[in-house]
């Protein structure tokens, strides 16, 4: 495998300290050649183990505590490398440094993360993921810390400890793993109903993404631009996919959980070690300050959305992954990233839930990375220097040279220095802040339910279909009755069919009142408008014996033209001839894949193939079918689609003409699913 180290400051940066140990001889920690690894040193050969085996002692202990907290939230994450340019200069806006030139290609590292499972858990399960992107930049690192979620569940950091107990697994019994599906989480939820527009994002398709590469991410929260002339506005971030925004489907998804764990991970890694870099434009939306009251939301608010049709993205830049990590402990787990980060010309907003986040970060790394000095890590190193009068504490790297080591001084000239804002020293913005010292909720933070609906109105059937289920399986997995009421009385308020449709599912009262009249939405919240390509997308090629090679080749070289990549399954490993000769690898045994894993089937078949095939080939096209997917079929395979019925439904692609079939086959990958398939 390749890891193609692309040229940028970081990465230079980063080869002074990889190692390799590969060729070399071995020796302890301090440098000492070891004459043997597989024996410890003992009185006589069955004699007890002697202490004074310094090898044996430092190999334990090493590995005694090779081992460090996971993150208390967002612990199963999966990271990248790569750069951001920005299209244009952002001058207006912005004096942020690496916003002003396109010629700058600004390094970045990106770690994606599912919220509620430990750090070995499953990467399908239905969750937030986070989507954090730190930026190298020339004035210090900036570190855009989202999800792929616009809105969070609270309103205020001082709650976020009660939501994640309620969320992990339950404290007497240790379960579930990973998973929302259960009394605590829905029991807060019902009782903190500011979390009824995130909890509708939560059930939607959002929250079982098909790939890190397919999702959206948001700053969530409200930040400010600052130009150079010291005007300041609001603003959101947004991160777009370049591939679409698409996801699993629930069954599909808790299959994939067994079936293969690292699903996103393996997806995320053989994209980029296959030369297809993921790409996000970055966009903003802007409000200007003299319009903060202009809307029926508070900006501050991090439950709401700014509706795009009304606050338009503005896209700024790209950002592409080009290369995974050396190593996973190193660089995805000790990265520490910090929404209070920022480098000049990028500011915060009152929303009191970011406030409490600018104080949980770095005092999270403290015991997670065990102490002050975790910015001397490599990976969290900015690529400019760093002066200041930090001294010492665990872990400390840096030699730091001279007598002097505090603020004003004479006896180094008073260095280092304080930068004035025209020097690019950071200025934090000159808002005007007056009022009493309150314990309260602003009243503009009150509207719960207006939102939510909106972002019911917005979805489409299948979209409606799916959310309604979600809540049905979620609640249904929830055993005190009086939860899943609450929650089914609280879903009245946002649409009264919904709450009706899952308390029959549930078994609980359906409320007969209730409903909401809000009857906007904002089309863009759904993922019908998405972009929709064919481009690395996976299908499993189904391929018996005797079957015609030459067109087989055809067709899969007419999707890979499409950028469509296609795995051969067969019975056993080894080559699969065709009738003419021509020779295909067998990529995937029955036994080793599963349709789940795949985008879409094609089977091919063959004239003579065991029982076994058949049935397992049925099995797949059957589960194909069941999720949607596109599914085609050429020679045989034609013939079993017919026999089991599939044949002729939306999306079930066959024909006789290869160059044509090609062509619709294509089409119908692109389109990802086919929800208007009559599920048999
Ligand atoms: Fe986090 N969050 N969070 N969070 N968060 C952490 O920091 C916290 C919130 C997010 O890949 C922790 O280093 C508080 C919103 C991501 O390393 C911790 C509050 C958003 C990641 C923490 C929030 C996020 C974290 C755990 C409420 C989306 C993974 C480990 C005020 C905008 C970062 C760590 C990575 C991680 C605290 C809410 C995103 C404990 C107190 C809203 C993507 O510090």
């Amino acid at each position: 495998m390749t890891n193609k180290n692309h040229e940028n400051e970081k990465n230079e940066q980063l080869e002074q300290h990889k190692v390799d140990d590969h060729g070399k001889d071995m020796t302890t920690n301090q440098g000492t050649k070891v004459s043997e690894d597989e024996f410890s040193l003992k009185a006589g050969a069955r004699g007890p183990t002697l202490m004074e085996d310094f090898h044996f002692r430092e190999k334990m202990t090493h590995f005694d505590h090779e081992r460090i907290p996971e993150r208390a939230v967002h612990a199963r994450g999966y990271a990248a490398h790569g750069e951001f340019e920005v299209y244009e200069s952002m001058k207006e806006l912005t004096s942020a440094h690496f916003l002003q030139d396109p010629s700058v290609k600004t390094p970045v590292f990106v770690r994606f993360s599912t919220v509620a499972g430990s750090k070995g858990s499953s990467e399908t399960v239905r969750d937030v993921r986070g989507f954090s992107t730190k930026f190298y930049t020339q004035e210090g690192n900036f570190d855009l810390v989202g999800n792929n979620i616009p809105v969070f569940f609270i309103q205020d950091a001082i709650k976020f400890p009660d939501l994640v107990h309620a969320l992990k697994p339950e404290p007497h019994n240790g379960m579930p793993q990973a998973a929302s599906a259960h009394d605590t989480f829905w029991d807060f939820i019902a009782n903190n109903q500011e979390s009824a527009h995130m909890a509708m994002w939560a059930m939607s398709d959002r929250s079982i993404p098909r790939s890190f590469r397919m999702m959206e991410g948001f700053g969530v929260h409200t930040f400010r631009f600052v130009n150079e002339e010291g005007k300041a506005r609001f603003i959101k971030f947004h991160w777009k996919p370049k591939l679409g925004v698409h996801s699993l489907v629930w069954d599909e998804a808790q299959k994939i959980s067994g079936k293969d764990a690292d699903f996103h991970r393996g997806d995320l890694y053989m994209a980029i070690e296959n030369g297809d870099y993921p790409e996000w434009e970055l966009g903003v939306q802007v409000i200007e300050e003299e319009d903060e009251f202009k809307f029926d939301f508070d900006v501050l608010d991090p439950t709401k959305v700014w509706p795009e049709e009304e606050v338009p993205v503005k896209i700024i830049g790209k950002m592409t992954l080009n290369r995974n990590v050396d190593n996973v402990f190193a660089e995805t787990e000790q990265v520490a990233f910090h929404p209070g980060h920022v480098v000049p010309g990028i500011d915060f907003s009152n929303d009191p839930l970011l406030q409490g986040r600018l104080f949980s970060y770095t005092d999270t790394q403290l015991t997670r990375l065990g102490g002050p000095n975790f910015h001397e890590l490599p990976i969290n190193k900015p690529v400019c220097p760093f002066h200041n009068n930090q001294r010492d504490g665990m872990h400390r790297q840096t030699i730091n040279r001279g007598q002097v080591a505090y603020h004003k001084n004479s006896l180094a000239q008073n260095t280092p220095t304080p930068a004035a804002p025209e020097a690019g020293g950071y200025k934090h913005y000159e808002e005007k802040v007056e009022g009493r010292k309150v314990r309260s909720r602003s009243e503009s933070f009150k509207d719960h339910f207006s939102q939510a609906t909106m972002f019911w109105n917005s979805m489409s059937e299948p979209e409606k279909g799916h959310i309604t289920q979600a809540f049905s399986f979620e609640l249904g997995k929830v055993g005190d009755e009086s939860v899943r009421q609450q929650v089914v009385d609280m879903l009245a308020n946002i649409n009264l069919s919904l709450a009706q449709e899952v308390a029959n599912n549930i078994g609980v009262k359906s409320p007969e009142e209730g409903g909401s009249n809000v009857t906007k939405s904002s089309p863009a919240l759904s993922q019908m408008q998405s972009n929709y390509k064919p481009d690395t997308r996976k299908i499993a090629v189904l391929v018996g014996e005797d079957f015609d090679g030459g067109e087989l080749e055809q067709i899969l070289e007419s999707l890979k033209s499409d950028g469509i990549q296609s795995a051969i399954i067969g019975e056993t490993f080894g080559e699969q001839k065709g009738k003419d000769g021509k020779s295909f690898e067998v990529q995937h045994t029955f036994l080793t894949a599963d349709s789940v894993l795949f985008d879409g089937i094609f089977v091919v078949g063959g004239e003579s193939v065991s029982k076994k095939f058949r049935s397992d080939a049925n099995a797949f096209m059957h589960e194909a079918f069941s999720h949607f997917k596109p599914i085609g079929a050429s020679q045989k395979g034609t013939e079993w689609l017919k026999e089991e019925g599939l044949a002729g439904h939306a999306g079930v692609i066959t024909g006789e003409d290869s160059t044509q079939f090609a062509k619709e086959f294509s089409k119908a990958i692109a389109a990802h699913r086919h929800w208007d398939r009559q599920i048999l």
